[in-house]
């Protein structure tokens, strides 16, 4: 594969699905084809961002849906600003774990914000992800993972199964929705066959670049 131009992938789920596991692991297939790769996150990525992190995940107060939103697009536009635009420009391939696709399923279909309004947010953004790779996972083995992980569970991780089935239903849409960015992938399989279909989604898309 030949590669000249900076690209911008993203990795989408509900909690557990593997992302952090994905994200690692294609990082290094492409650094393995020689491409120069940007691993980041949301909320974070930057300095700046990673403060907004704290203050969304502690769960020292509960925020209006409207409030919560425009945090996580505050984190964004620093994190775009400071950490994704940069690395494309140099030529880098961005691997985020999670992007507005997180704020549409988690504050639109979870948490009730207003998806227009979500929508009209992106578009301020200014970029839009050369793929994004939806992992799938039922929400009772995402919650098997977590439990074996063992960690301290975050203001989102607390919430209820209810929740969490529409955040699921949530990102099963938007891949549905935007069929030429995004893929739909099942993980709920071991780590190295989910990781298999993740390279094959990206070769795939990124064969003739
Ligand atoms: N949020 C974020 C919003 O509400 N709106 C937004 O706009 C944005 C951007 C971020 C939180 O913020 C919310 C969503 C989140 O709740 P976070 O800590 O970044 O918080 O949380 P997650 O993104 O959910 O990250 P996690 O680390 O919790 O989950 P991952 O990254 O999906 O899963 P991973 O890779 O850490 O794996 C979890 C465990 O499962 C194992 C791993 O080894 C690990 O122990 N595992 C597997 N086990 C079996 N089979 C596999 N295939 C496995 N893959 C991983």
């Amino acid at each position: 594969m030949q590669v000249t131009l900076g690209r911008f992938i993203t990795l989408e789920g509900g909690e557990g699905v593997g992302k952090t596991t994905q994200s690692a692991l294609l990082a290094e297939a492409l650094a393995s084809r020689g491409i120069a790769v940007v691993r980041t996150r949301e909320p974070g990525g930057s300095p700046g961002a990673e403060l907004l992190r704290d203050i969304l995940l502690s769960g020292a107060t509960d925020w209006a849906p409207a409030a919560e939103m425009l945090l996580h697009f505050a984190a964004r536009a620093e994190h775009v600003a400071k950490t994704i635009r940069p690395a494309i420009a140099a030529g880098q391939w961005v691997i985020c774990d999670r992007f507005f696709d997180s704020t549409l399923a988690y504050q639109g279909y979870g948490q009730g914000a207003d998806n227009a309004f979500i929508g009209s947010l992106i578009g301020m953004v200014g970029i839009v992800p050369d793929l994004t790779i939806v992992l799938d996972v039922p929400e009772d083995i995402a919650a098997g993972r977590m439990r074996l992980r063992g960690l301290a569970a975050d203001r989102y991780e607390r919430l209820d199964a209810a929740f969490h089935a529409r955040v699921r239903q949530g990102f099963r849409e938007i891949a549905m929705a935007n069929p030429c960015r995004c893929v739909l992938a099942d993980a709920s399989g071991a780590i190295q066959a989910v990781h298999t279909a993740v390279v094959t989604a990206v070769l795939t898309r990124f064969a003739a670049s």
